[in-house]
């Protein structure tokens, strides 16, 4: 996968019960959880997302259903089915991200390393391609 995401496999305690599973800031995800918020009842013929955020690392789950996750560093596109609530979705820095086919009744959850702000956020594609040039060169 392209730096910045990565697959997180959380640990799933199943019983005759059902299923648990636990997720520790700074252990399970590598951030310290400031915000979570989660999305649901969204139609299924539409999209969300697109855009970047410069600082904020995020990990995504869809605890019931399937959500199509579309990631983009400026130069590659991947994608990624999240359809098992034991997998997340690890989006670190400048990365461009679009959430598609959301299935009737899914419910996508969001840890987030900092609290919200609009300011971190960049909306308009040809913006972010030319941020994200300087800060993979950076990186490398
Ligand atoms: C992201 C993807 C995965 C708040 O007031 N507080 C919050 O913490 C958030 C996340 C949003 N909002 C407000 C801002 C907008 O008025 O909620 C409204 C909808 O947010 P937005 O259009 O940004 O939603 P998405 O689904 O396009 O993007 C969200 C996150 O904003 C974003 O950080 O990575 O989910």
């Amino acid at each position: 996968m392209m730096q910045n995401v990565k697959d997180i496999e959380f640990k799933e305690f199943k019983d005759e019960r059902g299923c648990l599973s636990a997720i520790e800031a700074e252990r399970d995800v590598p951030f310290k959880i400031e915000r979570i918020y989660y999305i649901t009842k969204v139609p299924g013929h539409l999209e969300r997302g697109f855009h970047s955020h410069r600082d904020l690392e995020q990990v995504l789950l869809c605890l019931n259903g399937s959500v199509r996750i579309r990631v983009d560093n400026g130069t590659d596109r991947e994608e990624v089915l999240l359809d098992n609530p034991a997998k997340g979705l690890y989006i670190g820095p400048m990365i461009w991200r679009e959430m598609a086919e959301f299935s009737e009744g899914s419910v996508l959850l969001v840890l987030a390393s900092h609290h919200y702000d609009a300011s971190d956020y960049i909306k308009d594609y040809a913006a972010f391609k030319e941020e994200a040039q300087i800060f993979w060169r950076n990186e490398k």
